[in-house]
């Protein structure tokens, strides 16, 4: 028998396939829907303090093999979302699933992990370090200090299980250094990657930028960002403590895209813009079309394959 399932952090997850965090999962209705569906968990929308209307429109576009969004954290608020999962938590107290928060500024982040930690929720928090797209509040993700100096905050008094959600790294340098301060603490997994920010699409019909916001830059999504994002899964495998589980998130469209990021090391993986394209059907197919490989390989778990991947050194 073939089985999908992973552990991250002591909890089990009968399915490695999740939703990305923005994608159709703002409201009580699209969570409701990733409940109802075949993914392992569900992540909530970021979640500011307080709710936020988020950029104006157009400020999402869509191409065949990729995405641009300058969304701007649209979300309903924490206590929106701390709601929601605290009562999924008592209705299925077996299931683990993922809250997100992205604090404009460190006092929101620990205000909300405050909150967090008080309150009944015994599920994981991905702290999103990696929002590209607010005007003015530079990815946190790229100041090593400022990473450093979040963290040592939060581990502080923060103890339920926590990750974070980091931007891509182009540089061999930079895995090396952000993994030197991730080790230093204990996270329960890591999420890689966020889009890739700050990209422009041009019409060029129009002569136009495509989204209104910040002059049109915005994050990259889609089939086009899987080589950025197995080279940070891989990059973070190769480099971070074993307890530390990846997640892997960015270009993925099928079972081989799934089979990909979970060779390079990812324990879990998180699909965005196709899961907006095709909504909670996609994780049936999914699953169906990495089980089909999996068996034809011979593996029975995911285990049988994560990190494997093989260079020529090998
Ligand atoms: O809301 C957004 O604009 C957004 C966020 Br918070 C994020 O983390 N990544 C992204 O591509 N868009």
């Amino acid at each position: 028998m073939t089985t999908l399932a992973t552990t991250i952090g002591g909890k089990t997850f009968d399915n490695c396939m999740m939703n990305a965090a923005g994608v159709r999962c703002q409201n009580k209705k699209d969570l409701d829907a990733l409940v109802q569906s075949n993914a392992g968990a569900y992540v909530t929308k970021s979640a500011t303090p307080q709710e936020r209307a988020g950029n104006p429109s157009p400020r999402m576009h869509t191409l065949l093999k990729a995405s641009i969004n300058s969304m701007g954290l649209p979300n309903n608020g924490l206590d929106y979302y701390l709601d929601y999962v605290i009562r999924d938590q008592q209705k299925r107290p077996d299931s683990t699933n993922f809250l997100s928060v992205a604090g404009t500024s460190l006092e929101d982040n620990l205000a909300m992990l405050h909150q967090i930690q008080d309150s009944e929720y015994t599920g994981f928090v991905e702290l999103n370090l990696s929002c590209p797209n607010v005007p003015g509040k530079p990815q946190v993700g790229y100041d090593f200090d400022r990473v450093h100096a979040v963290l040592e905050h939060v581990f502080d008094f923060y103890t339920k299980p926590l990750g974070v959600k980091l931007p891509p790294y182009f540089d061999l340098v930079h895995f090396d250094q952000i993994a030197a301060i991730l080790n230093q603490y204990p996270l329960t997994f890591v999420n890689s990657i966020n889009s890739i920010g700050n990209a422009l699409v041009v019409d060029p019909r129009s002569e136009q930028v495509v989204i209104r916001p910040k002059g049109g830059f915005g994050g990259i999504g889609g089939a086009i960002v899987k080589p950025t994002a197995l080279a940070n899964v891989r990059g973070l495998a190769l480099r971070l403590k074993p307890e530390i589980k990846i997640i892997g998130t960015g270009g993925i469209i099928n079972g081989v895209d799934v089979f990909e990021h979970i060779l390079c090391g990812a324990s879990m993986v998180q699909i965005g813009t196709q899961f907006g394209y095709e909504g909670p059907a996609l994780f049936d197919r999914l699953a169906k079309e990495l089980t089909e490989i999996m068996a034809e390989k011979g593996y029975s778990s995911i285990e049988d394959f994560r990190g494997k991947l093989k260079t020529f050194d090998d």
